[in-house]
């Protein structure tokens, strides 16, 4: 199957028999990158564009694997196939969550319109998927019409989940007492939707909080929609077709208002930039350091030292880029 053209075929027909087995091959390129992952990116790039993303983010712990679980659930009674891309955590404590993420999930097993792919985090900065965007890609060409992505739960990372997909839902809970602290470390700028879980625990005082929060911010972002407060219970699924009503209404408000096609273009922008950077890294910038070993260990030693300043020895190193250039 390392014929593009022909995995290509499978992948546009889930009628076909080898269909799945296509799809999971074409993840496993996608992931891998180098000159296979980048002509399959390149090939299933035209035909993707509809799929509809929708990044869960919040705490370990908040319920985003139940809950994306039960949105599944949803889009499938309204006749969406769902796939559902869960961004492991790579540290070595979490393999009881994965585990607990992959029981939850099993009574879809046997359903032909949900696919769940998990991608290790490792790598990435924040814990975010290296190849979190190429992966999405191929469910898009595959005709997938809703791709749910699971974020890790840690740190400052999550917000990047925004990067990637269309709409993303930040899920908050009561009793973690830092609500205010989430909301400062990005979250707040990112979401389309918040989505309060565990609300038979009580989110009275959430609820409150983040209204006034939003409203606060909403004065500043003029141009963006409003963003819905949602209340779900994900272990029995109340809350979630509201939830998932609030989605779509997010989506033809935002693509009405023309902030889905900005954030789109923004996206693009952003991901040139880091391709870019990539690139020159590759090209010019690691071979440059490469050949100057021995120069950067004497310059270091003698920063250690304290008989040069790195502002020097900084400029020491632009020299002889400069001269490397001409
Ligand atoms: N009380 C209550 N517990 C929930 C709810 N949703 C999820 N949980 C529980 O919270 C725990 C963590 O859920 P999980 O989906 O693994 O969270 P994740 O780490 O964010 O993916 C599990 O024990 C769930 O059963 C809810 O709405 N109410
Ligand atoms: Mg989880």
């Amino acid at each position: 199957m390392d014929n593009i053209e022909q995995l290509l075929v499978s992948l546009r027909d889930p009628s076909n028999p080898g269909y799945r087995r296509a799809v999971a091959h074409a993840l496993t390129l996608a992931e891998q990158g180098g000159a296979a992952g980048e002509q399959l990116a390149q090939a299933v790039f035209p035909l993707g564009g509809h799929a509809l993303t929708i990044g869960f983010t919040g705490a370990l712990g908040s319920g985003k694997s139940t809950l994306v679980d039960q949105v599944a659930a949803e889009f499938r009674c309204r006749g969406k196939r769902v796939a559902i891309i869960a961004v492991d955590p790579s540290s070595p404590f979490s393999h009881g969550a994965i585990l607990g993420d992959r029981i939850r999930m099993q009574r879809h097993s046997g359903d032909d319109g949900v696919f769940i792919r998990s991608m290790a985090g490792r790598g990435a900065a924040g814990g975010l998927a290296p190849r979190l965007l190429e992966a999405i890609a191929v469910f898009d060409a595959a005709a997938w019409d809703v791709v749910l992505v699971e974020t890790v739960g840690v740190g400052q990372g999550d917000t990047l989940v925004a990067s990637v997909v269309d709409l993303t839902a930040v899920v908050l809970v009561p009793g973690l007492g830092d609500e205010i602290q989430t909301m400062k470390s990005g979250l707040l700028e990112v979401a389309d939707l918040f989505v309060l879980n565990k609300a038979d625990l009580g989110v009275e005082r959430l609820h409150t909080e983040v209204t006034s929060m939003l409203e606060l911010s909403t004065s500043l972002h003029t141009d963006s929609a409003v963003v819905p407060v949602l209340r779900t219970i994900a272990l029995t699924g109340e809350g979630v077709p509201l939830l998932v009503e609030a989605i779509d209404t997010q989506r033809v408000s935002q693509l009405a208002s023309g902030q889905w096609q900005r954030r789109q273009q923004r996206q693009w922008r952003q991901r040139l930039s880091s391709r870019m950077r990539e690139w020159l890294w590759e090209q010019q910038l690691a071979p440059f350091l490469a050949a100057e070993e021995e120069t950067m260990d004497q310059l270091a030693s003698a920063i250690a030292r304290r008989s040069l300043a790195p502002e020097l020895a900084m400029e020491q190193l632009r020299n002889l880029w400069r001269r490397r250039e001409v």
